[in-house]
């Protein structure tokens, strides 16, 4: 036991292993998510290939996570600097991981025009349902009668609107022979990763892909480990998990 606490954790070759404890709040989906996606980087051996981009909001803090190229830009602009990477260099697997209010407010029209055009990029969203870094408002996801430090008497949609379903969006508009588009959730790291791994094969045959990750962010929702994991399954009833688009010949 004592041998293991001094070698540390079994990090992916895909993280760097050099930064120590996360910087993510104790219980952060995003910590889980990234690990997830370190180790599906390391077992289809693209470390040499992937360039990383990380936007503003939390997903920021993993600007050092990844032991693989890593550039961090702002408000969902990371999708067009990572498709620019990967036009000028088409053997590159790029990767673009932000918050839902990096994805689907600030940043929706590249999300858009990137999955029209099908750009060679895969955009991860994690979806905690609130702008985390900022102290947990409403983001486009917040879901009907969620209360947040812009809703405290939860998310009202007859005033809001209602929440903005990034996967069903991106599906509608995904063109089928040249993309993946799915939502996961951290409740599930096999099938999570099982998931990457075909967004991940897609982007290397050059297609784009898209996968929305139900997350949870502990700090902002005020909640213990049942009350986190039971809105995580409430959050499931209402964005469904599950693959929206498989281009063919993709496993
Ligand atoms: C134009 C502008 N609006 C708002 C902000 C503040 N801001 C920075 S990060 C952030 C929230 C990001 O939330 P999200 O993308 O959901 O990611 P999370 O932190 O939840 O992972 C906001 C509102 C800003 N910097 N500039
Ligand atoms: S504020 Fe929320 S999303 Fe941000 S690090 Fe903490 S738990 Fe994670």
């Amino acid at each position: 036991m004592i041998e293991m606490l001094e070698k540390g954790p079994r990090l992916a070759k895909a993280q760097n292993a050099e930064v120590g404890a996360s910087k993510f709040c104790p219980g952060c989906g995003h910590g889980m998510i990234l690990k997830t996606l370190a180790q599906t980087i390391d077992e289809l051996e693209l470390n040499d290939k992937a360039i990383f981009g990380c936007d503003i909001g939390c997903s920021l803090l993993s600007w050092n996570y990844m032991n693989v190229d890593t550039v961090q830009t702002h408000h969902g602009r990371t999708t067009p600097v990572i498709y620019g990477v990967t036009r000028a260099n088409p053997d590159l697997v790029g990767i673009a991981y932000m918050g839902d209010g990096g994805g689907l407010a600030i940043g929706s029209q590249h999300l858009v025009n990137a999955a029209v055009r099908s750009e060679n990029l895969l955009i991860i969203v994690a979806n905690n349902t609130n702008y985390g870094m900022t102290g947990g408002q409403m983001s486009p996801t917040t879901m009907p009668g969620q209360k947040t430090e812009t809703t405290p008497y939860g998310r009202d949609c007859d005033v809001t609107g209602r929440p903005a379903k990034g996967a069903e969006m991106v599906a509608s508009i995904a063109d089928p022979e040249k993309s993946f588009v799915a939502r996961a959730s951290v409740s599930n790291l096999r099938k999570l990763k099982s998931t990457f791994k075909k967004a991940l094969k897609n982007v290397d045959m050059g297609g784009f892909s898209f996968v929305e990750v139900l997350s949870v962010c502990p700090l902002n929702w005020r909640t213990n480990n049942i009350q986190t994991w039971d809105r995580l399954k409430t959050m499931e009833e209402f964005f469904e998990v599950k693959e929206f688009v498989q281009r063919e010949g993709l496993e």
